[in-house]
């Protein structure tokens, strides 16, 4: 067997970049490990810039085609990506559950089945996606949707395929050629989504796979003069340094980051629902970019709220997320464990109280926190702890709420628990947040836009919104007279 082949709960997987169709290694390795264990999984290519440059130019030589290819042909080979993903849903949810810590459950129900999900929506919305005609003074404007190029899409470890598919799918779609680059604590499904397509059919460089550190492999990717479009999800700060690498060359990028989300619940709110709502977002062990950490009730509810909400955290059971009782897995790294340990730590000793939890658990767990006695001001209702981690403050009126609600520099969603219809219209149109949920949380039409206001991103993906950004959109004007009758 090549050493280049890991067995993963039982499943091959190639720890190779996937450049032009080929399998490419790189003379250095970074160690993947297991967050349930701390096993080391695989030692996977540590590619560097002359990697970026290989998989870049195999993404411009296949460009052209790929392109050209007609709609119906893309759609069919999205269609087979599909297939091959429904094919083996399983494995990929245990290499996945193994890799990055979440649950198989989720993977196996959730997950996976939306992964291949994103390959049919976009496939099918392409065939409806029309173009657009209208005249002007007899002239005819005549708006397409043209494939724009290679695109480098750059991914995080807390849902390592899903949102690399959420914006490998459409880029495809588009007629785009891609080089994806998944987080490097949870590589391993990119691989095995690199295998589904060549097995479809997908020509040779249309979709290159490498593996490696951003500031080694994802440095040169982003600064690279021939990549149209850059997508990607992750951290602000990481953020920040990629749009100043794509301004050398102007090129696009759709930025999805972090949140500080706040969930408002009204004393005229179902309470039981409500602390459903919120103990929710302990789920992936709050390591969600869209979770509600922070929770805002109406003063007179807050002990019933909170009553209501410990009796249902209690239930929650922490332990091996292969195990279809558990509800909460461990956290992805034990840097990332530290971070959120340092989060609480510094709030206890700034005064919060812990209504629940406020340590570690064993290994590399951390137990669902809830934390009281919290000032606005603070770093711990202002910044993204990214675990199991939420803060509960209280308010007095619906002005306050809001007022509460809008100020952090994040604006990637709310949730709003409230009995009355008026109140939810009436505060949802002042929530700064690319999305709000009104009684519910995590209902998700790939139809809908996607993005975040503020530092929680740039542009949004969804739907229509997702051709806008990855094509270049062309108006063709043209005049009612000059061509000769045939
Ligand atoms: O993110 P990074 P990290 C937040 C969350 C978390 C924190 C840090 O608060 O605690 O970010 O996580 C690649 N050029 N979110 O350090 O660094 C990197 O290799 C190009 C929220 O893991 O942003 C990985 O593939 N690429 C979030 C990806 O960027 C670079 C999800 C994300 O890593 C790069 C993840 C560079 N110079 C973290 N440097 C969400 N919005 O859901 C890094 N990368």
């Amino acid at each position: 067997m090549s050493t280049h082949l890991t067995t993963v709960a039982g499943v091959p997987v190639d720890t190779r970049h996937f450049i032009g169709g080929e399998r490419v290694a790189s003379t250095e390795t970074f160690t993947d490990v297991s967050p349930i264990d701390g096993s080391v999984l695989a030692e996977v290519s540590r590619g560097t810039a002359m990697e970026a440059a290989a998989a870049v130019a195999a993404a411009k030589a296949a460009f052209p085609a790929w392109a050209a290819t007609p709609r119906a042909e893309r759609a069919r080979l999205l269609h087979a990506i599909a297939d091959g993903v429904e094919r083996r849903l399983e494995e990929l949810s245990l290499v996945e559950t193994t890799d990055n810590g979440a649950l198989l459950r989720s993977h196996r129900r959730g997950v996976m089945p939306r992964v291949a999900h994103n390959f049919r929506f976009f496939a099918n919305w392409l065939l409806e996606l029309d173009h657009e005609d209208f005249t002007t003074r007899g002239h005819t404007n005549h708006v397409t949707w043209d494939p724009a190029g290679p695109c480098v899409l750059i991914t995080p470890w807390n849902a390592p395929l899903m949102l690399a598919t959420w914006k490998v799918a459409p880029a495809l779609a588009a007629g785009d050629t891609v080089v994806l680059k998944p987080a490097e604590w949870s590589p391993l499904t990119a691989s095995l989504l690199a295998d589904i397509a060549a097995e479809a059919g997908l020509p040779a460089g249309v979709l290159n796979v490498v593996q490696g550190y951003g500031s080694e492999v994802g440095d040169p990717l982003t600064a690279h003069p021939d990549v149209r479009r850059i997508s990607f999800t992750g951290s602000v700060p990481t953020a920040r340094h990629i749009a100043a690498s794509a301004a050398a060359n102007l090129t696009p990028l759709s930025l999805e980051l972090g949140g500080k989300s706040p969930l408002l619940v009204f004393a005229d709110a179902d309470l039981d629902l409500a602390a459903g709502l919120a103990v929710e977002q302990y789920d992936n062990a709050g390591q969600v970019c869209l979770a509600a950490t922070r929770i805002l009730v109406e003063a007179p509810v807050a002990e019933e709220f909170t009553r209501r909400f410990t009796e249902k955290a209690a239930a929650l059971r922490q332990g091996d997320p292969r195990e279809e009782t558990t509800d909460i897995g461990p956290t992805i790294h034990p840097r990332q464990l530290e971070k959120i340990d340092g989060f609480v730590r510094r709030a206890l000793e700034a005064g919060a109280r812990a209504v629940i939890g406020g340590h570690r658990g064993e290994g590399q767990y951390y137990v669902p926190t809830l934390l009281t006695d919290v000032r606005q001001d603070s770093e711990i209702v202002q910044e993204e702890v990214f675990g199991p981690v939420l803060t509960l403050q209280t308010f007095e009126d619906e002005d306050e709420a809001v007022r509460l609600a809008n100020d952090t520099r994040f604006g990637l969603a709310a949730t709003v628990a409230t009995g009355d219809a008026e109140r939810a219209a009436r505060v949802t149109a002042r929530l700064v947040a690319g999305t709000v949920w009104v009684n519910c949380f995590f209902v998700r039409d790939l139809k809908a836009p996607f993005g975040g206001s503020r530092h929680s991103g740039v542009g949004r993906e969804g739907g229509t919104w997702s051709f806008d950004f990855y094509c270049d959109v062309k108006n063709t004007v043209t005049a009612p007279k000059g061509f000769k009758d045939h």
